[in-house]
């Protein structure tokens, strides 16, 4: 009888920290590329510093937190700005600097140009504007490259 209360205070536990390890929101889904970011083990340690996600967050959750919209990542104005002072913009970073990815349409960019845009250290190499081309324009930029 002792091993079963043990048991059900065992799963009490297990299931009180999971609701409380989940996010007040969740960004998943709802910004681009979250699960391409270089250095980070979970989609959720692009915004925070435990990969398990709660708890401190760091440059670029911040500029998420401070860019909500009725408790929802405001990737209009999230991407524009430069959380980590790369001189990157997140949408730069994350592929979609022009801001025409929506939630729910699949990730913009090319998945190996991703780069993490809570750290300084990783930002955008190559061609510049090569790696951002998702527009009706990447005709014009492929040929502007030929001139
Ligand atoms: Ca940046």
């Amino acid at each position: 009888m002792r091993k079963s209360v043990a048991g059900v205070l065992a799963g009490v536990v297990a299931v009180f920290g999971y609701a409380v390890g989940r996010p007040t929101f969740s960004s998943l889904g709802l910004l681009p590329n979250l699960g391409n970011v270089p250095g980070t083990a979970t989609e959720c340690q692009v915004c925070h510093v435990s990969a398990g996600g709660g708890g401190a967050l760091n440059a670029f959750g911040g500029t998420v937190q401070a860019n909500l919209t009725g408790g929802v990542p405001d990737w209009s104005r999230i991407r524009v700005l430069d959380s980590d002072g790369d001189g990157y913009s997140n949408g730069q970073e994350l592929g979609d600097p022009l801001g025409y990815w929506q939630p729910g349409q699949p990730n913009p960019g090319l998945q190996t140009k991703i780069t993490n845009p809570a750290n300084a250290m990783s930002k955008p190499t190559g061609p510049s504007g090569v790696q951002i081309v998702t527009t009706p324009t990447a005709w014009g930029v492929i040929k502007a490259l030929f001139r």
